[in-house]
């Protein structure tokens, strides 16, 4: 559905202007994108050494025919890296901003070489990133999505930082807690207003903490891969579906362009993807390629890093659907909980929201064999965009296919039980409930403006301002909470919360309890016949001293939160966790950029 565009439009018009930008047009290989039907390849990969990765990364972005392109790159010209590091290790990452507004003339997109020559106001040399609160389509900062470090500026605060083109690199410096999970973890902008324009443009990359063959010594050995999928606007806006598709009702196009969703499974879907920036537009998919040994067992690494579009990942042999080992998801082992001893679930498909991550264990075709990476149909509502069937992936068994660049661990040595009760196990302190909700400007016109709200039950829904410093809930650090979370609208929503995992006890009336984390899950959407409105319980964990301060929670379809469904937390310290008493407590994962400078 339709954000509320003019919301967008009040943060540029009230947004201080920091730097000016000189007309220059970009070259067309500043985010360079593969053809068509190319094999997948690896994301460039950066590794900690001796317990540090330093990375000087680049954001940059360009305009072609099929829309504004992001992406990171790296010192050494990769693009959006993968971050690789070990729990314990200091990330000092310095963020440069190249960006030019993509929805200026050709013209005014800035090449590299011009934010560097030409893109220094004298104001901006003073300008505070960490204040600035700057929320502009060519502002940007980092959401280190998923990881249990400080939401403070420099680490992962994403309310107040805000990093202006032509400002000095900004560093970003926090320790990795010993306690994180190993697993698959990214990052990405969380620019209130333009999140969604950056991500979709291609602007994230997956983060790794190695060790997940310590928590389940099923993987140790296997070679892994890791495979972001992104979204992105339609290629072939226009072109009627395939023919090979079963007829389908006329696909109805709402007013950003969104195919609404036809419920068939089939048609025009909303956004392209890409699989490691090779495209499968439709209407046609050409797949991208991967090649495996007959037989091979890998461990794959998936990121939905998609601004809008859901997933329902499965690999079809012919086009009989696979069994796929879960390990991981939402970068935690599944078994974190301290209770399950290599625990794998076995499934033949696996749904993987925006912002979602899964790794699981796949086994290659048998020579001769075709196989299939897919993506099963998400019914998103009927208020939802379009996510249909569509091919994403060939599989091709060859003896000559090249190895991944990784092999996990032969012979890890296992992860400590963990430090805390398994969360399942502890009383909550409260339960609050919280809502989804949507409300159209012109209520007699479902393809009006939509405004978003995610509201604590009792408060005014009201979209998210910036500006406020007044927090939506307050918790104390040490609880555990129970949250209900309900969905009023007629399409379907990612809940999201930054620094903090959940389990889901209950998911639309059915207790699931499960014995496992998430950072990001769907909401149900209301279609109109359900005496309640669907819900999901889940159980929050503020138990980590890491995650005290302020931070977000929001729907994790960018177009939702930058129209406004999201609200702020704030968990205050415990009197043992207050900075001044935290001592020992804060070894490892340093609060201030001061305190980090020291380690
Ligand atoms: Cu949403």
């Amino acid at each position: 559905m339709k954000k509320f565009a003019f919301i967008a439009l009040a943060y540029l018009c009230f947004a201080p202007v920091r730097a000016v930008l000189h007309a220059q047009q970009a070259p067309a290989n500043v985010c360079p994108r593969l053809a068509e039907g190319s094999a997948v390849p690896e994301p460039a990969d950066l590794r900690s050494q001796n317990g540090v990765l330093k990375v000087d990364l680049s954001v940059r972005n360009s305009k072609d025919a099929s829309g504004a392109r992001y992406c990171y790159v790296s010192a050494d010209g990769g693009v959006s890296p993968t971050l690789r590091l070990h729990p314990g290790d200091l990330l000092i990452l310095n963020l440069k901003n190249e960006l030019a507004d993509p929805t200026h003339a050709a013209s005014a997109i800035t090449s590299a070489a011009a934010n560097h020559a030409h893109m220094h106001p004298a104001a901006d040399k003073n300008a505070d990133a960490c204040a600035s609160g700057a929320m502009t389509i060519t502002s940007t900062n980092l959401h280190f999505h998923g990881l249990t470090v400080p939401a403070v500026c420099h680490q992962d605060d994403v309310l107040k930082t805000s990093i202006a083109p032509g400002d000095p690199p900004f560093e970003y410096r926090f320790r990795i807690p010993e306690n994180e999970p190993p697993g698959l973890y990214w990052y990405h902008p969380h620019i209130h207003g333009f999140s969604k324009a950056q991500v979709i443009g291609g602007a994230s990359g997956a983060l790794i903490i190695e060790g997940i063959e310590r928590a389940n010594k099923e993987v140790a050995g296997l070679p892994e891969r890791v495979l972001v999928i992104r979204d992105q606007d339609l290629v072939n806006p226009n072109a009627p579906p395939s023919k090979s598709e079963p007829v389908v009702p006329k696909t109805l196009i709402d007013l950003d362009g969104d195919a609404a969703n036809t419920g068939t499974g089939f048609g025009q879907p909303a956004k392209d993807l890409s699989i490691n920036f090779v495209p499968v537009p439709f209407p046609d998919y050409p797949p991208a390629a991967i090649k495996m040994k007959p037989d091979e067992r890998q461990f794959w690494r998936v990121l939905n890093a998609s601004a809008i579009t859901y997933l329902n990942l499965a690999v079809l042999f012919k086009r009989t659907p696979q069994q796929l080992g879960i390990v991981a998801l939402d970068g935690v082992p599944l078994n974190q909980n301290g209770v399950a001893d290599n625990s794998i679930e076995w499934r033949d498909h696996i749904g993987v929201p925006p912002g979602g991550r899964v790794e699981f264990i796949v086994k290659g075709p048998p020579l001769g064999v075709p196989g299939l990476l897919v993506t099963r149909t998400v019914n998103t509502g009927s208020g939802g965009e379009n996510d249909p069937n569509r091919a994403i992936a060939t599989i091709e068994s060859t003896e000559d296919a090249a190895e991944p660049r990784s092999t996990l661990n032969t012979s890890p040595e296992p992860l400590p039980a963990p430090s805390v009760p398994w969360l399942g196990n502890v009383a909550p302190v409260r339960t609050r409930r919280l809502y989804f909700s949507e409300k159209l400007l012109d209520p007699n016109n479902p393809n009006s403006a939509t405004t978003f709200y995610l509201t604590v039950d009792g408060q005014t829904p009201a979209a998210f301002d910036p500006n406020s410093d007044v927090p939506n809930i307050v918790a104390k650090q040490g609880d555990v909470e129970d949250w209900i979370i309900e969905n009023r609208s007629t399409e379907l929503h990612a809940f999201h919360i930054h620094q903090v995992h959940f389990m889901l006890l209950d998911w639309f009336g059915t207790p699931v309890n499960e014995p496992f984390l998430r950072d990001t899950i769907n909401v149900p959407f209301y279609d109109g016949t359900t005496l309640q409105y669907p819900s999901v319980k889940i159980r929050v964990d503020f138990r980590d001293p890491n995650a005290v301060g302020t931070f977000v929670y929001h729907c994790h379809l960018l177009e939702h939160e930058d129209g406004g469904m999201i609200g702020t937390i704030r968990v205050e310290p415990t009197d043992a966790t207050k900075p001044a008493a935290r001592g020992e407590a804060t070894k490892g994962s340093p609060k201030t950029i001061a305190e980090a400078k020291k380690q």
